[in-house]
This record gives C-alpha cells, sequence and structure tokens, in this order.
C-alpha cells in the first residue's frame, strides 16, 4: 500500500495499549439479503418506500460484504487495527424474529470471527443496529414490549455460539435513533410518526439491553465485557437566555439522560419525566424495568459526529409550536462543515467525554464511532487523497488525547467506518469510509486517511 502522503500529522499523546478499530453494521455493507435464509429487516421494507431513501437505494447489494468477507479482514489487518466492531443481522440469525436458531445465517458470523481471530484482530459485537425482523414489525416492532423478550432470546442464540471466541458484546447500537428516528420523526425505518410510540420503544429497547445482559452474564463460561452504544452530542445554549437554556436542557434530556440515567442511576431523568407529563405522555415502565435497564455494564460506547446549540424561540421570537409545544431550535455552531452539512466540533467531543466522566462515574468509555463524509475525488486509480477526512479523525483523536487529560476514563478508538457504505435515508451519496468502494467493480481502495490511520497506530504502538 502507498505511505500516506498528508501534511496532517500523526496522532499523539495515546498510550501502546489504547484499542484501535474499524466500526460497521451489517445492513449498510453486507449486501446478500435472501441468502442463507435471511428474512427481510425493517430496512429492507423501508427502503423500498418511494422517497425513504436518496435515490431509491438499499441493501441489497451494498459492499457485497457477505462475498467478500476474507478480503475485508485482510485490509483490516493492512491497518494494523487491533479491533473490529460488526453488527450481527437478526433476520439472518433467527429469521422473523423468533424461533430457533438458522445455522447458515449464523455460519456466517463464526467464519467472520474466526477469520479475524487468525489475523490478531478482535471481533467487537454490536447484536443491534438497526436491522429488526420485519415480522417483529408487523407485531409492533419496539414500542411492543414483547421485542424487548425476543431481543433478549435472539442475543441468547449469538451468545451461546459466540461466547467462547468473543470477548465483548454490546447490545443497542444508538437506541435513541432506533426510537427517535424510527418511530417519531420517521426518517429511519420503519418510518412511523407517532410520538408515544416512540417513548415506549425507548424503554423496550433499554429493556432489551438490560434482559439481554443479565442472561448473558449468567450463561458465560468465562468472562465478557458488556456494553451498549449511544449517540451522544453536546446541547449548549445557543444564546445567554432563560429561554436557550431551557430549550438545551430539553434537548440534552430527551437526547443523552433518557437513556444514560436509567441505565447508571436506575431512573428516568424527573425533569423530562415532568415534561411528558406535561403533554400527557409517560414512559411505560412496569414493576421492575429499571431494576433490569440498570443492570451493570462493562463499558459505554460512545459514538460522536458533531455538537450543537440549541434554542428556546423560533426565528420569529416564538417560544412555541403550533401545537403548543416548546420550541427546542437546533442551531449550529459557526464552524467549517462536512458534506452531511454537520459542524466539525472536535472541542465539543472533549467537553463530551469530560461531561461523562463527570456525571455518569466508574464507567470506562469506547469510542464506538467517529468519522465524517466529504465528497471524494478519486483519481484515476480510485485513490483519494481525502485532508478533509484525515483532519477530522485527527482532531476528533486530539480531542480525545485532552479529554483523557482532564481525567476520562477513554480506553479506545474505532473510526467510522472501515468503508463507504449504504448511510440509511442518504443511501450511497454519502461516503463515510476511510477505504473507498467503487459501487460498480466493487473494488476497495484504502484512502490516504486509512494510510494516516495505520501510520498513526504504528507510531503510537511503538512509542
Ligand atoms: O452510518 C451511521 C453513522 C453516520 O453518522 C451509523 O450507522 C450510525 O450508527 C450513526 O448514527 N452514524 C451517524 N450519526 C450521526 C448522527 C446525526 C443525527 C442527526 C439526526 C438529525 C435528525
Amino acid at each position: 500500500m502507498n505511505p500516506t502522503t498528508t501534511k496532517v500529522p500523526l496522532a499523539t499523546g495515546l498510550p501502546p495499549k489504547f484499542l484501535w478499530g474499524v466500526a460497521t453494521a451489517s445492513y449498510q455493507i453486507e449486501g446478500a439479503v435472501a441468502e442463507d435464509g435471511r428474512t427481510p429487516s425493517i430496512w429492507d421494507t423501508f427502503s423500498r418506500l418511494d422517497g425513504a431513501v436518496a435515490n431509491g437505494d438499499n441493501g441489497d447489494v451494498a459492499c457485497d460484504h457477505y462475498h467478500r468477507m476474507p478480503q475485508d479482514v485482510a485490509l483490516m489487518k493492512s491497518l494494523g487495527v487491533d479491533s473490529y466492531r460488526f453488527s450481527v443481522a437478526w433476520p439472518r440469525v433467527q429469521p422473523g424474529g423468533r424461533g430457533p436458531v438458522n445455522p447458515a445465517g449464523l455460519g456466517f458470523y463464526e467464519r467472520l470471527v474466526d477469520e479475524l481471530l487468525a489475523n490478531g484482530i478482535a471481533p467487537w459485537v454490536t447484536l443491534y443496529h438497526w436491522d429488526l425482523p420485519q415480522e417483529l414489525e408487523d407485531a409492533g416492532g419496539w414500542p411492543n414490549r414483547d421485542t424487548a423478550y425476543r431481543f433478549a432470546d435472539y442475543a441468547m442464540l449469538v451468545f451461546g455460539k459466540l461466547q467462547d471466541r468473543v470477548d465483548t458484546f454490546t447490545t443497542m447500537n444508538e437506541p435513541w435513533c432506533s426510537a427517535w428516528l424510527g418511530y417519531h420523526v420517521g426518517v429511519h425505518a420503519p418510518g412511523r410518526q407517532e410520538f408515544d410510540a416512540s417513548l415506549a420503544a425507548t424503554h423496550h429497547l433499554l429493556l432489551g439491553h438490560g434482559l439481554a445482559t443479565q442472561r448473558m452474564r449468567a450463561a458465560e463460561t468465562r468472562p465478557h465485557t458488556y456494553g451498549i452504544t449511544l449517540n451522544m452530542g453536546t446541547a449548549d445554549p445557543a444564546g445567554d437566555t432563560e429561554a436557550d437554556r431551557d430549550a438545551a436542557r430539553r434537548a440534552d434530556g430527551m437526547g443523552l439522560r433518557l437513556y444514560l440515567d436509567p441505565l447508571r442511576k436506575g431512573e428516568y431523568p424527573a425533569d423530562v419525566v415532568a415534561d411528558l407529563a406535561a403533554r400527557g405522555s409517560a414512559m411505560p415502565v412496569q414493576e421492575g424495568d429499571l431494576e433490569v435497564i440498570s443492570t451493570p455494564f462493562d463499558v459505554l460506547g460512545v459514538n460522536f459526529y458533531f455538537g450543537q446549540n440549541f434554542a428556546g424561540t423560533d426565528v420569529e421570537g416564538n417560544r412555541h409550536e403550533a401545537n403548543g409545544e416548546p420550541v427546542v431550535r437546533a442551531v449550529f455552531p459557526d464552524t467549517p462543515r462536512t458534506a452531511m452539512d454537520w459542524p466539525i466540533t472536535p472541542e465539543r467531543f472533549t467537553q463530551l467525554l469530560v461531561r461523562l466522566h463527570r456525571d455518569y462515574p466508574g464507567l470506562p468509555l469506547i469510542i464506538t464511532e467517529n468519522g465524517a463524509a466529504f465528497d471524494d475525488q478519486p483519481d484515476e486509480t480510485g485513490y483519494v487523497a481525502d485532508d478533509d477526512r484525515t483532519e477530522y479523525l485527527a482532531s476528533h483523536i486530539a480531542a480525545v488525547v485532552a479529554a483523557r487529560e482532564q481525567g476520562a476514563d477513554v480506553r479506545g478508538y474505532f473510526a467510522w467506518s472501515l468503508l463507504d457504505n449504504f448511510e440509511w435515508a442518504y443511501g450511497y451519496d454519502k461516503r463515510f469510509g476511510i477505504v473507498r468502494v467503487d459501487y460498480q467493480s466493487l473494488e476497495r481502495t484504502p484512502k490516504q486517511s486509512a494510510l494516516w490511520f495505520r501510520d498513526s497506530i504504528a507510531a503510537l504502538r511503538s512509542s
């Protein structure tokens, strides 16, 4: 592979034992949606709805990782990463979401794990990264309490087969996205727009996490690391007004504390519960649920992309929406943006990590996703000199170093993503990979950012 040509200095300031990895998710890369007994997930269904996904794209082929897995593991090895974070597709392992295991589907993940281990790469399993079996959505989806129990059963099928070889099992990826974007905003599968259903989905995703964690720990034949990954940003007041401070509080409450408080403190945040009550809504908590949800776990996965400010007034100065709800309006910090039009805010990353350390102490943190989409310009060989992405990674890794200096217990960093892939509602237009995928030939070409990442890891390890 080429040497890196970027002028961005290599990462420094992290210990030789820091965990370096790359991350992906099943539906975004695998393709092979109808092979070896896999049944449709909510994303297969949603991506076929008119206008749901840019260009009408879907995950039918994606990066064809299902057929190119050994080559992709070789790519990871060439980058020198310690670990690979991938997700298991529920409808492959347990088609339809109930009943017995499908050995052919689970077999893919066994082969993947074996290939990783043979190459010295530690598998980091995510059990749920958004591909709910369609049959479970037909039965009500995450707003239906039964789905939490179905999830724990499915988790045990995976755990039973892989626990001998896999050290780390994380339950959910970004339950906020599943619940809020999937059941309230409707921009993610299943595309529903029902506020109360999204609250129920949140509760049942957390319950599923707790049930699965308890059952896996009870069945383990050797010690494992258990965790959950949350999407997190920062929510600062846009201005020094009471309205903006209240908007920031509400955004932080619904986006972060609604998840971390029950997980770590065994209760939903009182201010959020009061806000919900004011609109006639409530979390559907049954007796004993919060004990299950606050089951101890070992590592918190942090996905960070950007920080935001919030205003409590609309552009005309009104404090309430037409429906009477208080205005909570995101205002992006005035910084350069990525191709997603998201602001680039590494200092907010430090702020978040230090805050997690302060407000939720005693929990090791791993960055399970961080990365950026830019409009890549490949040369005739497919190589992308992505200074912008390289700079994004460098500044965010530096932000981790700064957070550690302030006490945050951050132990690893996974770049999102190994490959360009199916970026959900944005389809294939938005490229987050450190490796380019040519969607015609399906050829992979490491970008400059991948080479910078490789060289940084190597330099840190020998420092
Ligand atoms: O590819 C996804 C990445 C890209 O940006 C990955 O599958 C997810 O786990 C993760 O959500 N990812 C991501 N997140 C940025 C979150 C921005 C949310 C903005 C919502 C606006 C309505």
